[in-house]
């Protein structure tokens, strides 16, 4: 048996948590004979409902889970963890501004950048979940120096995913055969979802699909705007397809992408495709040996250009007033 690996979830009495919690401890993370330690924070006025997902995960009799650690205590959750899920923070509430929801996130990841930075092992590999994800991200890099920058991640992969899902169901097609879709930039309506590299059953997605006009318009207004769907259809915003795809961002990074498959993260950007430097940026990677690289050498037109420059431009907004 593999010696436990300790995966840190915040905000682990929300709605997603309560969904990733069991999805981790049942392998769709780190693979089907990892064993796991949950160590999962939430805030004080949560901690009852934060027992209650421990006695859940318990009663459920979870063959990997090896041990739920449950705390309102930032470094008693962070200690030796491997692998860290951000998935808590502060919602922007009625009334509020832009810069004021801004500012009390920047104060949690201050916080709990030094607090990983501190305690967790060595390597740890970071994936943060809760919005301005990409911008959440990047505070906690810049408070966290001695974590190597390539360790800290943005979720981009549920738009990644909804684009899969969107080219699937129109030709009809399984979502496995849809394959290097991207999403470009920020996890915001500003992203760019974009097929002109992709493939359906082999064949260039354009090609299967030939309506250049669906192409550039309701399918990516579909995925920019699938949250806001979701949040009106369910009254409740996406939660069983983020904790999903959380999985599937760090078994990937991990366990690697097929070989001729890349997915999408937001990570921090070195400049590719002309996107602004040191901001986190959604990119297309491959992933080999536990490491992301962007994937190079894509033909971008002057349209996509466009796209790539209005997402990176509102990134760099968002810097701003993180930084304020
Ligand atoms: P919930 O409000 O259900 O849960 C958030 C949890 O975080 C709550 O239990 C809250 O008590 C906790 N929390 C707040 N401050 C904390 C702190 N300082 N330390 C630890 N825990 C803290 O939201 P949920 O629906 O689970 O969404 C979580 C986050 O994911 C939100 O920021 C949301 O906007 C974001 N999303 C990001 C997505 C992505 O693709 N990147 C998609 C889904 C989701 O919208």
């Amino acid at each position: 048996m593999k010696k436990p690996v300790k995966v840190l979830i915040t905000g682990a009495a929300g709605q997603i948590g309560y969904a990733l919690a069991p999805q981790v401890a049942r392998g769709a993370m780190l693979g089907p004979d990892q064993p796991v330690i949950l160590h999962l924070l939430d805030i004080p006025p949560a901690a009852q409902s934060l027992e209650g997902v421990k006695m859940e995960l318990i009663d459920a009799a979870l063959p990997l889970l090896a041990g739920v650690l449950t705390t309102t205590d930032v470094d008693e959750a962070t200690q030796g963890v491997e692998v860290a899920v951000m998935v808590g923070g502060f919602p922007r509430k009625a009334g509020m501004e832009r810069k004021d929801v801004m500012a009390k996130n920047v104060s949690i990841y201050k916080s709990q950048a030094s607090s990983l930075e501190k305690n967790a092992a060595q390597g740890v590999k970071v994936l943060v979940v809760a919005n301005p994800a990409n911008t959440n991200a990047l505070i906690l890099k810049e408070n966290a120096p001695s974590i190597p920058a390539e360790n800290i991640t943005c979720l981009t992969r549920l738009d990644h995913n909804r684009a899969l899902g969107q080219v699937a169901e129109k030709v009809g097609a399984r979502v496995t055969e849809v394959k290097n879709v991207i999403i470009w930039g920020n996890h915001s309506s500003s992203q760019f979802p974009d097929v002109a590299h992709g493939t359906v059953g082999g064949k260039p997605i354009k090609e299967a699909i030939e309506d250049d006009e669906w192409l550039k318009g309701e399918f990516v207004s579909t995925v920019q705007q699938r949250g806001a769907v979701i949040i009106k259809m369910r009254g409740m915003s996406s939660a069983l397809s983020a904790a999903s795809s959380a999985c599937d961002h760090m078994r990937d990074w991990i366990h690697g992408t097929p070989s001729g498959t890349f997915v999408s993260m937001g990570v921090f950007s070195d400049g590719s495709y002309n996107a602004p430097k040191d901001i986190v940026f959604s990119f297309p990677v491959e992933c080999k040996g536990g490491r992301w690289s962007i994937v190079q050498g894509l033909q971008i037109d002057d349209y996509t250009a466009g796209k790539l420059k209005a997402t990176g431009e509102e990134l760099v907004e968002e810097k701003a007033l993180a930084l304020q």
